[in-house]
């Protein structure tokens, strides 16, 4: 049979029935299915010796024929999704998630090089949206300030920070690490900072700020001492890393903050 015969037969049964409502399927096929399609118009090519269009480029043609149909078609229901952002809100669009990955990628950055500098192993992201640079040490999450406030202070700025935020408590040798490792992170230098831990009215009862059980602690030896009867707070890293110390609760110190969720 001549070749142009072929060829008609072709594309008035098999492509048509092929390519039928092809935008509404083919964006969903699997490559295998792709290809699977495409060798239907393969054989069909050897034995016609005719050449047919990619399966794929018939889809992208009717595609981009199917958008301008509902461009031009005001009452078409997904006319709307066509509909042009004005330039500034798209260049403001363009900004806002420019600077988003830059922040993303600056956080992988921060949190991959700090992975090389501590000894200890980095807690990971908090998984809480909106706070995303906090770390995540047991069930909560925490962050460093670096910010030289007395405790009281401290806490008050931690609860404005996060809902449910209040000075660091610490229940585990594991969560006291990875509190150090922060610590260290953001502030090598001058490591010593208040946690959320004080001495309940000269009772020698210490008590966590967050209402959390005192089931773990890590003092240098000799303290808490209460220092000429004036100390009360709980910091960490004087004279030992990662140890405690009770110490005036005036006294300004960063901090670290923390929230349960
Ligand atoms: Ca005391
Ligand atoms: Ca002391």
């Amino acid at each position: 049979m001549p070749a142009k015969i072929l060829s008609n037969v072709y594309r008035s049964t098999i492509e048509s029935i092929l390519t039928s409502s092809i935008t509404v399927w083919y964006g969903n096929c699997t490559t295998q299915d792709r290809k699977a399609l495409q060798r239907v118009i393969k054989s069909a090519q050897s034995i016609s010796g005719a050449a047919f269009p990619l399966l794929q480029d018939t889809y992208n043609t009717r595609v981009i024929r199917r958008a301008h149909n509902i461009i031009k078609d005001r009452t078409h229901p997904q006319h709307h999704l066509f509909t042009l952002l004005p330039s500034d809100k798209l260049r403001e669009d363009i900004t806002t998630q420019a600077l988003d990955t830059k922040r993303h990628m600056d956080r992988a950055v921060d949190h991959t090089h700090h992975v090389r500098r501590c000894s200890m192993k980095m807690p990971r992201s908090c998984d809480v949206k909106r706070y995303e640079d906090w770390y995540k040490v047991g069930t909560s999450c925490v962050m460093y300030f670096n910010e030289t406030l007395n405790f009281t202070d401290a806490e008050f700025r931690c609860r404005k920070e996060a809902p449910g935020g209040h000075l660091a408590s610490v229940h585990s040798r594991r969560a006291n690490n990875d509190l150090n490792c922060i610590v260290f992170k953001y502030n090598k230098k001058s490591p010593r900072i208040w946690l959320g831990g004080f001495e309940l009215f000269n009772s020698r009862k210490w008590v966590w700020i967050d209402d959390s059980n005192w089931d773990f602690q890590a003092w240098v030896p000799g303290e808490p001492n209460n220092h000429f009867n004036k100390e009360d707070c709980l910091e960490m890293n004087w004279k030992e890393k990662g140890k405690w110390n009770d110490d005036r609760c005036l006294k300004k110190k960063n901090f670290l903050c923390s929230f349960t969720y």
